[in-house]
């Protein structure tokens, strides 16, 4: 039997794509900067159909590639060279047990984020693709956001899960006591595919109080921050005068908070203004936020960011971490190459996004200066949103040779004939 008939016949005919206007949307990353051809799309809707997808694929030698909401930024979740793009989209749906969530890979964060608060609890997760983004795309990438200094990278979100492996096995590991979801965190679909997650919930805290900061410099910024509790905040996002009044003009409207480093930090608990006081008596500007729709105002300033730089056209996005107190000699590196960068990101964690217009998007010798410059100030070029097929050629940059060899065995141990996502994540030997 040929790959198609096998396809059509595990999934029904409807669930697999192949005329080249369906599969478009699947080829392309948001960005526009990644693109590939896939053979099929194929929609499974539980594991055993994704076990049906991966023997059809093993037998006929395709490789498989999976992706969530297609929101990723590194093209670790584009087709190459023929392979079957498997879309979790079809594995939906949402029950709640014990407490807990268990959800569909493929159910987008903001539908889990509203299932947590309509048991009066929340999902300690956030990005600003959450209409779009998956759970399962979220683990697969190990996916961070604003509030991971506090709480935690999407594992930690997580109870277990449910995958199947390359050889079609399937793993359920839903209490986690198998290790699963950790050694599947952060993998970018090349050791199994993600079916259904447990979802942790947190209480909500009662209120909320978000300041947006303006400092005369980022290091102003960078130790007013160092003067506030870390356990006591929700989120410490910066945002550069660069990328900021990208924003500004894109929304049409001026900034309320307008200096050379913006940051917002958030405090929970009804004392949430006395805890950001040490950063308000600092800052040369402030807005401040105490209900919900106020609140909402001011984040759309650091949220939009990725609209508004898109608008700019095909761009370089590296997404890297870096102390904090290093980023101001990284900010000052990037001005001189010939690009003119963006600058914003997770300044509780040191997530640091770096969005360049100018360079050719094909040109990656641009991307190797900036991740260069990064590893020489002792940070990782390996952020929030993956290694992908973008960083994987530079992880040694950053990473050591013996991780990286660990990295290789538990991709043969799992996937010896490399079915799973080739060419993503792990370098070329
Ligand atoms: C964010 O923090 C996201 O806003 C996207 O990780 C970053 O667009 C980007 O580079
Ligand atoms: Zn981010």
């Amino acid at each position: 039997m040929n790959l198609l008939t096998d396809l059509a016949q595990a999934l029904g005919e409807a669930n697999v794509l192949i005329d080249a206007d369906q599969r478009t949307s699947y080829e392309v990353d948001w960005t526009g900067r990644f693109r590939g051809r896939a053979s099929a799309i194929a929609r499974p809707s539980d594991s055993s159909q994704v076990a049906a997808v991966l023997a059809a694929c093993r037998r006929a030698d395709v490789a498989v590639v999976a992706q969530g909401g297609n929101t990723g930024l590194v093209g670790g979740g584009i087709p190459r060279d023929g392979s079957v793009l498997l879309t979790t989209k079809a594995m939906e749906g949402i029950e709640i047990q014990r407490g807990q969530l268990l959800a569909g890979a493929g159910v987008p964060l903001a539908e889990a984020q509203q299932a947590a608060l309509s048991l009066g609890e929340r999902l300690a997760i956030d990005i600003a693709s959450r209409d779009s983004a998956t759970v399962g795309g979220l683990l697969a990438t190990n996916a961070r956001g604003a509030h991971a200094f506090r709480f935690g990278p999407m594992e930690r979100q997580v109870g277990g899960v449910e995958a199947v492996l390359a050889d079609g096995t399937v793993v359920e590991d839903l209490d986690g006591t198998d290790g699963w979801k950790k050694r599947l965190a952060g993998s970018e679909g090349t050791l199994a595919v993600i079916t259904r997650l447990v979802l942790n919930l947190h209480p909500l805290p009662k209120s909320v109080t978000t300041a947006m900061v303006g400092f005369e410099s980022i290091d102003l910024a960078v130790n007013a921050f160092a003067s506030l509790d870390p356990s006591q905040l929700e989120a410490a996002e910066i945002m550069t005068r660069r990328s900021l009044q990208q924003v500004a003009s894109y929304f049409g409207i001026a900034s309320p908070v307008d200096q050379a480093a913006v940051a917002i930090f958030e405090a929970s608990g009804a004392n949430g203004l006395d805890l950001l006081a040490p950063v308000l008596d600092q800052a040369a500007a402030s807005a401040i936020a105490q209900d919900g729709s106020e609140r909402q105002r001011l984040w759309r300033w650091r949220h939009a960011h990725t609209e508004a730089i898109d608008a700019l056209g095909v761009h370089h996005k590296l997404d890297v971490r870096l102390a904090p107190d290093r980023l101001n000699e990284l900010c000052a590196a990037l001005e001189r190459l010939p690009a003119e960068c963006f600058v914003f990101g997770h300044l509780g964690d040191g997530g640091v996004h770096i969005n360049a217009v100018g360079p050719d998007p094909a040109d990656d010798s641009f991307d190797a200066a900036v991740l260069k410059a990064v590893a020489a100030l002792g940070g990782s070029i390996v952020g929030e949103h993956g290694v992908g097929a973008s960083k994987s050629r530079w992880l040694s940059l950053s990473e050591s040779p013996d991780w990286i060899e660990a990295l290789r065995a538990i991709k043969n141990d799992l996937d010896p004939d490399g079915l799973l996502n080739p060419g993503v994540r792990i370098p070329d030997a």
